[in-house]
């Protein structure tokens, strides 16, 4: 559902445009992006699920300056999508086009490394899952792959620690502590990467309970049965079918059991909980548990169950980043770095709340494929300020190296979506249709390799290996339920699309080898 942005009127006055702060020092950069949190979990979207469990510091960044309503991902997954951040390129140029095939080749040029090289102090703390290690950084604390909630693994230079605590609070604690030890000389470009709220979703011990009551409100789509589109219809991805009984839902085999149900990697989130903890767990989750099997369900019902299930945890683990956040604003006003520190708070991609029944990532589609962003920057964005925009991932770096004043070395790909911000407004010119392209099939989740294209109403879908294709008209079926591909009347756009998915692939220099 495509959601209005919620307002707070006469929240803050206007404050001086671009032009007054010329002279400022550069700009430093907070980058804070999660791990699959859904725009529809983020309440200044005005989703209704937000509206139940709201996200009040990562609002206060989009109120105090933009939120973007069309920011969109190239490849809907982790580390493709970290690779085109950090290198401003599309997958097929910067070579990180599956989570799993090779390390990412950290040799190229990278927005990091510019700003080095440009006298900026640089960090990232939190999740990388880029296998490779992190180049440009002159500080890096990485998690271990997709790292643990509770008492995670941190990677650096000569070391791997385990930390004890939750892994939203330490990777919150470990950024302020450098902030308080950088070097206060240079400005800084600082990477705060949660794992949080990637699955299994666990909450912090003190949020284990916080949504046990709340009724969140299942989408219209929740039992789909994917007539016309072939691709949906082949995912692993269901919630009701597909997802972890015991590692992902915390079921357990019966009333007071402590034998999680299904679980792939026994143990495994548990395994780094004391023995203590591990009670607490357990004991947090037994009435709950109990409850389930108080009386027989149908499938149905057990369905609906685990959809409850599933987003009170989800939104748990959200509670926490907004809480980072919240921590990071309040680091920053204290210090004063509030005033010429610019804040961006994403994810790496959108995700499904129980849309088409599904839970994870991947498709072109819009829950997917959309990254929710806020963004402040005192005196150069005006508060409450919408983009709207097409912008995209490979659009961050050129956009941050020209905010900081540096010109963005000719290969990035993706174009500085500063004047959008600052200005309030699309320019005239501005691109009209974005690329999209997800490779990793087979893989997890069985999500077929396509490629695409996104105009402002309409979206052209290609399954090449089986070429197969859809098209949605967002304004009529903003849930991309109706592939009206080849159905009468469609004839016109259908080749302005095609036409569009084939310049963009050229200007974009897409072998064709990837796209068969
Ligand atoms: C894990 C998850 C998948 C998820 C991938 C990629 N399974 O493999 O559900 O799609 O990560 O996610 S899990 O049971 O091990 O959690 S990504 O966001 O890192 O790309
Ligand atoms: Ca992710």
């Amino acid at each position: 559902m495509k959601t209005k942005i919620l307002t707070l009127t006469g929240l803050l006055p206007l404050l001086p445009t671009a032009a007054g702060f010329a002279q400022q020092e550069r700009p430093n950069i907070i980058f804070i992006m999660s791990d699959d949190h859904a725009r529809q979990a983020m309440s200044i979207y005005g989703h209704p699920v937000g509206q139940v469990a709201p996200t009040p510091h990562i609002d206060r960044i989009g109120h105090e300056g933009a939120v973007f309503m069309n920011n969109y991902c190239c490849n809907s997954i982790s580390g493709p999508s970290r690779a085109a951040i950090l290198t401003g390129k599309h997958s097929h140029k910067n070579g990180f086009m599956k989570n799993w095939a090779k390390g990412f080749d950290g040799s190229q040029q990278t927005l990091p490394k510019v700003l080095q090289q440009n006298g900026y102090q640089t960090a990232v703390i939190g999740k990388w899952h880029l296998i490779s290690r992190p180049t440009g950084f002159d500080h890096w604390m990485i998690l271990n792959d997709q790292g643990d909630y509770c008492n995670p693994h941190f990677i650096t230079e000569n070391d791997t620690t385990q930390h004890t605590g939750y892994v939203t609070d330490l990777i919150t604690s470990f950024t302020k502590e450098w902030l308080d030890g950088r070097d206060k000389a240079k400005p800084f470009f600082l990477m705060m990467h949660h794992k949080a709220v990637h699955r299994n979703w666990v909450p912090a011990e003190r949020h284990y309970r916080l949504y046990e009551n709340t009724h969140f409100p299942m989408p219209d789509n929740y039992f789909d049965t994917y007539e016309g589109r072939f691709a949906a219809s082949k995912q692993e991805m269901n919630i009701y079918r597909d997802m972890y009984e015991g590692h992902d839902l915390k079921m357990v085999t019966g009333t007071d059991s402590r034998t999680l149900l299904f679980d792939p990697w026994p143990n495994a989130f548990l395994n780094t909980m004391t023995p203590q903890e591990q009670d607490r767990f357990f004991e947090a989750y037994r009435e709950r548990n109990n409850a389930f099997y108080s009386h027989p369900r149908t499938s149905g019902e057990v369905a609906e169950w685990k959809y409850q299930r599933y987003m009170q945890d989800y939104m748990a683990t959200v509670k926490s980043v907004d809480e980072s956040v919240g921590e990071i604003l309040n680091y920053l006003q204290e210090t004063g770095l509030d005033k010429n520190t610019i804040v961006v708070y994403t994810t790496d991609q959108g995700f499904y709340l129980g849309e088409h029944g599904w839970f994870d990532k991947r498709f072109m589609y819009e829950e997917s494929f959309e990254m929710p962003m806020v963004m402040r920057w005192p005196g150069h964005i005006r508060p409450q300020t919408c983009v709207e925009g097409l912008t995209q991932n490979i659009d961050f770096a050129p956009t941050f190296l020209d905010m900081c004043g540096i010109s963005a070395p000719e290969d990035m790909q993706g174009i500085s979506f500063k004047p959008l911000v600052e200005k309030g407004k699309t320019p005239s010119g501005w691109r009209r249709s974005l690329y999209y392209h997800y490779y990793e099939f087979p893989g997890f989740h069985s999500v077929r390799a396509h490629c695409g294209v996104k105009m402002e109403r309409y979206k052209l879908i290609h399954f090449y290996k089986e070429d197969l294709w859809e098209l949605y008209d967002l304004k009529t079926d903003p849930t991309e339920m109706n592939n009206i591909y080849a159905k009468k009347g469609t004839e016109k756009i259908t080749g302005t699309l095609k036409k569009e998915l084939v310049r963009l692939q050229q200007q974009y220099d897409v072998p064709k080898e990837y796209c068969k």
